[in-house]
């Protein structure tokens, strides 16, 4: 993989390596804060995951329509910073390494879980606006940056898959999370069925929704960005909204290996439903409101089929940085799940 410092100099910075810090956080892509010559200088610096984004000017043409949009619209969004060249983004030509630079926003924070409701609130009213202000993006539709990425019946065929293959040998030693995973197959099909019913319409979302992924102001109060818009494309509010659960009304995170320690948190999850419906307004319609709070437990599933898939693939897709993490990331996530099923 390519270092920063070239990458940085493509972008305008000097590049020097005291002057590149990695952030260390997100489990996909490599995220550096790169200094430059003043304060309002500094920009974020991204190693893009090639082998989860197969399309990056696609990606990167899909971020620039919908930074554009919202900051048209007075939502504060990511700014690009463009290559020397003018690019949108730069490849290194030894590795084929992708980089790309959003400026700094300073004075902000982001948290894996919620601190309490009403930071959880401010999140859900953020990815709602976020949406809401989509809805007249015009045409061409964006670009679908990771296919089928919220197909959870898909999700399913493609754990059966990883069992059948076995590539790892791992399948015997998890039989009773993999029952679990199918035991839910009704859960699968859900979104899909109620798509298909004509009930949920297409809109573009933000489709990673979780807590990460809004910077808050230093007080941790007010959200202030919602970040991360490599997979911004067309899908459901359920899918936010869902992500928006799964990562913030668990008491716990998804790498929380004493699942005593997760439980939920009631007031938590109506105060993400209080944000995200005010900030929808009376935009959403009767299907999607109906099953926002069933939202949680089938994105949480799902990211318990997609956890366990990467364990018997031989975590080839979430970094780790232990040996079976991703298995008790799906332990974490299938105990979150029955969690909200009973809420
Ligand atoms: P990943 O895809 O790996 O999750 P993100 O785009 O979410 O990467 O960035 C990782 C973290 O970097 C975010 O959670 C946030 O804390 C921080 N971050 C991202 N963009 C900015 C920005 N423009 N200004 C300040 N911090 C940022
Ligand atoms: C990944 O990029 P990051 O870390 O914000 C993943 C999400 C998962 C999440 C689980 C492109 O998000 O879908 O929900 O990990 N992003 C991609 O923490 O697969
Ligand atoms: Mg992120």
């Amino acid at each position: 993989m390519s270092d920063p410092q070239p990458a940085a100099r493509q972008f305008g910075l000097d590049g020097s390596p005291g002057r590149i810090t990695p952030l260390g956080v997100g489990l996909i892509n490599d995220t550096f804060v790169a200094e430059g010559e003043s304060d309002g200088g500094r920009v974020i610096l991204q190693r893009l995951n090639r082998q989860i984004f197969r399309d990056i000017p696609a990606l990167m043409e899909n971020v620039d329509r919908v930074t554009r949009h919202l900051r048209s619209r007075g939502v504060t969004t990511l700014e690009i910073v463009r290559t020397v060249g003018g690019e949108l983004f730069y490849q290194d030509p030894g590795s084929g390494d992708d980089w790309r630079a959003f400026k700094f926003i300073g004075g902000t924070s982001s948290f894996s879980e919620a601190a309490s409701p009403s930071q959880a609130e401010e999140a859900a009213h953020a990815f709602g606006e976020f949406a809401r202000e989509l809805v007249d993006l015009g045409p061409p539709p964006l670009h679908e940056t990771i296919p089928d990425f919220h197909n959870i019946p898909k999700r399913l065929a493609d754990l059966l898959e990883a069992i059948e293959a076995d590539g790892r040998g791992r399948a015997a030693s998890v039989r009773d999370e993999i029952d679990q995973c199918l035991a839910r197959a009704d859960w699968a099909t859900v979104i899909r069925d109620a798509r298909a019913a004509g009930d949920l319409p297409v809109r573009v979302v933000h489709n990673d929704a979780k807590i990460e992924n809004v910077l808050f102001d230093a007080a941790g109060e007010r959200a202030v960005c919602v970040v991360d818009l490599d997979t911004v494309m067309p899908g459901s509010v359920l899918h936010d909204f869902g992500d928006l659960v799964r990562s913030t009304v668990a008491t716990a995170g998804e790498e929380e290996r004493e699942l005593d320690r997760v439980s939920v948190c009631g007031a938590t999850f109506e105060a993400l439903l209080r944000g995200y419906r005010c900030a929808w307004g009376q935009l959403l319609t009767p299907a999607e409101v109906d099953l926002l709070p069933d939202a949680g437990k089938l994105i949480t599933y799902e990211q318990a089929l997609r956890f366990l898939s990467d364990y018997l693939q031989g975590d080839v897709y979430y970094r780790i940085s232990y040996p079976d993490q991703n298995l008790q990331r799906a332990r974490n996530q299938l105990h979150l799940a029955r969690l909200l099923d009973q809420l």
